[in-house]
């Protein structure tokens, strides 16, 4: 018999229902150590926490994370607020004691994501950050293909996020949907939103990334305040494009936008090494395209391989051959190797210092943006 591991979720938005799903199915797919139980929801808003809370089954409510992370009962924090609240409630939660999971990006900033780090080293806390693509089945795969070396050298990383919903200028910014575009509450626009993600990855499948040169753009310079009711100057970056340079010697393009008319979120990237390359699209997130050229040249070409079968990563646990899974369940995976890993006492990543390296280049993205001179990472 899994024990029991009370989860506190705090913020009901969309990220605080893709979080409390995952708790609500790994343990009938997965059968990890612990079994989560949710425990209680957290949000000041008490009418939606109460909504939130008899919609997915938390036993309680509280409107006051103070008063959740004072509670003996509950051991697994799981920060679904935005941004600008990581920092203050992860080391809240680390002094606590408690486990935490927090969402993307880790921070503000590289100094805030530093004190978050030292915080949960501190009280030697497990901790991992939600930068969830990592675990849909195909990315993963892709993960096993680069360490197997299959690829060879690798020469070129090319990764874009792509979105349209912010085009009308009609569209206001901040408050419960639209933070992500106050840049007080979100601390950049596409790049801590969307490229976090494609750094995420690329850093994991093909190592550090030493050096960036960028360009943003804020395309509607002023928007109305949901809060204030006031039009005010907009501080995100609309729109990013970066080149990188990896430690490995690899050289990468990034792009990411919310104004590219027709894209809701085409999340692609491509690798091409000296022997083999793939491709991945999260419009079709269940395939991985690889191009090997050790085959024969007579049937050499781009396959398309449907990622169902048992065994590729974390299928066996779903249903069978040929039948696929989609968004939610990387966040799924997620907790399920989180449970394994606090089972087993080995971190799992991305963890707080792993999340602090995507927030680096973040950083040194938006520096560089600034000067449009190349910048070195950290
Ligand atoms: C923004 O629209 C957003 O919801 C991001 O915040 C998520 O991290 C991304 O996965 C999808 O797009």
């Amino acid at each position: 018999m899994s024990k029991p591991l009370n989860v506190g979720v705090i913020g009901c938005g969309f990220m605080g229902r893709t979080h409390t799903n995952a708790y609500k199915k790994v343990y009938s797919f997965f059968k990890p150590p612990f079994k989560p139980v949710l425990k209680a929801i957290c949000d000041t808003n008490a009418d939606k926490a109460n909504a939130f809370a008899e919609t997915w089954g938390f036993e309680s409510v509280e409107t006051d994370w103070r008063k959740l992370l004072a509670r003996k009962d509950i051991d697994i924090v799981d920060i679904c607020t935005p941004n600008n609240t990581h920092k203050e409630l992860a080391i809240a939660a680390a002094e606590a004691g408690k486990m935490i999971i927090c969402e993307k990006p880790l921070a503000m900033n590289t100094a805030e994501g530093q004190e978050m780090v030292a915080a949960v080293e501190k009280a030697g806390v497990p901790n991992l950050v939600s930068f969830n693509y990592r675990r849909v089945p195909a990315v993963t795969l892709a993960k096993n293909l680069i360490d197997s070396g299959r690829l060879g050298r690798i020469f070129h990383y090319r990764s874009v996020f792509l979105q349209d919903w912010t085009i009308s200028s009609d569209l206001p910014q901040g408050g419960d949907s639209l933070w992500r575009l106050d840049v007080k509450v979100a601390g950049s626009g596409v790049t801590g939103d969307l490229l976090a993600h494609c750094i995420d990855t690329a850093i994991w499948l093909n190592g550090p990334i030493k050096s960036v040169t960028a360009m943003t753009e804020t395309f509607i310079k002023q928007r109305k305040h949901t809060q204030t009711g006031k039009v005010e100057e907009v501080g995100i970056d609309d729109a990013c494009a970066f080149m990188a340079r990896f430690a490995n010697g690899s050289l990468a393009v990034f792009e990411s936008t919310r104004y590219a008319r027709g894209h809701k979120a085409l999340y692609t990237f491509e690798i091409n090494g000296e022997k083999a390359s793939i491709a991945w699209d999260l419009h079709d997130l269940h395939r991985l395209s690889y191009f090997d050229h050790r085959d024969e040249s007579i049937v050499r070409g781009w396959r398309s391989i449907h990622v169902t079968d048992g065994d590729m990563p974390y299928m066996k646990h779903w249903w069978v051959p040929g039948l696929q899974i989609g968004y939610e369940h990387s966040f799924v995976h997620q907790v399920a190797d989180f449970l394994e890993g606090v089972d087993k006492k080995q971190p799992v990543g991305p963890t707080f210092r792993d999340a602090l390296e995507t927030q680096k280049v973040c950083d040194a993205i938006l520096a560089s943006a600034k000067t449009g001179q190349w910048v070195e990472v950290g």
